[in-house]
């Protein structure tokens, strides 16, 4: 919808006056919250941060800058709808989702899927063409360097490190807030330059990112022109606990934050500096100093759970609301048929109505040198202790490191410390979550 400048005033005015309607208490909350609290391009050369009204994400193969060079920082503050302090994981979370519209009139090519890191890098020998036409629009989280985080990070504060403007003394990797997403070690990192890099010495590998959400649009078909006003909307994949974690945390402080990033052609050329880029075709969003069109928008649907437990069962009042509607789960009972009770599922962080949605031990190995390796089903916000024993009766912590190589699963590698297993020995294992 185009709004004009005195109607865009008063949708703001009105949202605004809904968000504060809200009481601050455990229990549901269902909202949609807009404008953002900040919303900042983060782009080198951008001197009016937090004030200009478009916001346009794209690519730049230059040496000097971040391949993911324009980005694009949202957040909500949520302390006054959402109570804080809580503890990250009794959030639970039904659905989150963002709404950005577009500025430009058929500037770039919709595409709802991701692209390989391959199908950037035309001149490489590994290379692939792109199999759909366009580049799909990102999501991420975000994080930090330069001293700042969530809280002190404002839309005005300074990009990074910047050299002489134009010099070719920018850096890469630098800017103090970023798209970022998690490794297999569980560590929030940054991703502006996954698809390569053509400065020479950058010499970290391209590496394959999961967006946290593509965004969709029903305005285009894939493949086509996207006209001016279309919304595009991105769901969050709450199925991976990791992700789920990051705002769960972001609640418990009051401050969601993500990161807009798009590798839509800009004029630049492609790593090594053989191929083009192709023609300016990215898109540009509207920021809450837009007059013309909708600023961000985000829902968050989900339950803050409480201590209050009425029925005196031990499962908490807003936890069987929001899994069951009602009070009448027994905490022994198994109603998804996974073999966890009620009470399991509400220890380890599963949903008790889904039977995929289980905590166990899912693969087991001995490497080569003798060491345990274990996978397991994690849930989000959940600390996991690994226990051995040689006998089923008296159990030590093993020592070991946590990694997560697939989406709601950990494995574990045991650390041996120079020592070697006996050989014939039975060992057990078993893992708990705290
Ligand atoms: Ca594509
Ligand atoms: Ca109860
Ligand atoms: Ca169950
Ligand atoms: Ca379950």
């Amino acid at each position: 919808m185009k709004l004009s400048w005195e109607n865009a005033t008063q949708a703001l005015l009105a949202s605004v006056i809904w968000m504060v309607a809200f009481q601050i208490s455990a229990g549901d909350f269902q909202l949609r919250l807009t404008p953002p609290t900040l919303d900042r391009w983060v782009y080198p050369f951008n001197f009016e941060p937090g004030t200009r009204p478009v916001a346009p994400t794209f690519a730049s193969f230059d040496s000097r800058f971040d391949t993911r060079d324009a980005q694009f920082l949202i957040g909500w503050d949520t302390a006054s709808v959402i109570a804080t302090n809580q503890g990250p994981r009794n959030y639970l979370l039904k659905r989150v989702r963002i709404a950005l519209t577009i500025t430009v009139d058929r500037a770039f090519i919709y595409d709802p899927t991701y692209d390989s890191f391959l199908t950037y890098t035309t001149n490489q020998p590994d290379s692939v063409p792109d199999s759909d036409l366009g580049r799909p629009v990102e999501l991420y989280g975000v994080a930090y360097r330069g001293g700042f985080d969530a809280a002190s990070f404002k839309q005005d504060s300074p990009y990074g490190p910047l050299g002489a403007i134009n010099s070719g003394t920018i850096s890469i990797g630098t800017r103090n807030a970023y798209a970022a997403m998690f490794d297999t070690n569980g560590a929030l990192i940054d991703i502006a330059n996954n698809v390569g890099q053509a400065n020479a010495s950058w010499t970290n590998a391209p590496f394959e990112v999961t967006p946290w959400a593509v965004g969709v649009t029903t305005n285009a078909a894939p493949g086509e022109l996207v006209p001016a006003d279309s919304k595009f909307v991105f769901d969050l994949n709450l199925n991976d606990p990791l992700i789920t974690g990051y705002i769960q945390l972001a609640l418990d402080s009051g401050r969601l934050r993500f990161m807009v990033s798009s590798l839509s052609p800009a004029t630049q050329i492609t790593p090594g500096g053989t191929a083009n880029g192709g023609t300016v075709a990215y898109p540009q969003w509207a920021t809450k100093e837009n007059l013309l069109y909708d600023p961000p928008v985000i829902e968050v649907e989900g339950t803050t759970v409480g201590s209050a437990d009425t029925d005196g069962d031990g499962l908490p009042d807003d936890w069987e609301k929001f899994y069951f509607g009602d009070l009448s789960a027994a905490p022994d009972a198994d109603p998804d048929g996974d073999g966890a009770s009620n009470r399991t599922e509400l220890l380890s962080g599963t949903n008790p109505t889904n039977p995929h949605s289980v905590f166990r031990i899912i693969g087991n190995a001995y490497n080569t040198n003798g060491a345990a390796q274990l996978r397991f089903t994690i849930s989000s916000r959940r600390n996991y202790r690994v226990e051995t024993s040689d006998d089923l009766i008296s159990w030590r912590i093993a020592n070991g490191v946590l990694s997560y190589p697939v989406a709601g699963v950990a494995q574990w590698n045991e650390s041996l410390d120079g020592e070697s297993p006996v050989p014939s020995s039975r060992r057990y294992f078993r893992v708990a979550a705290e």
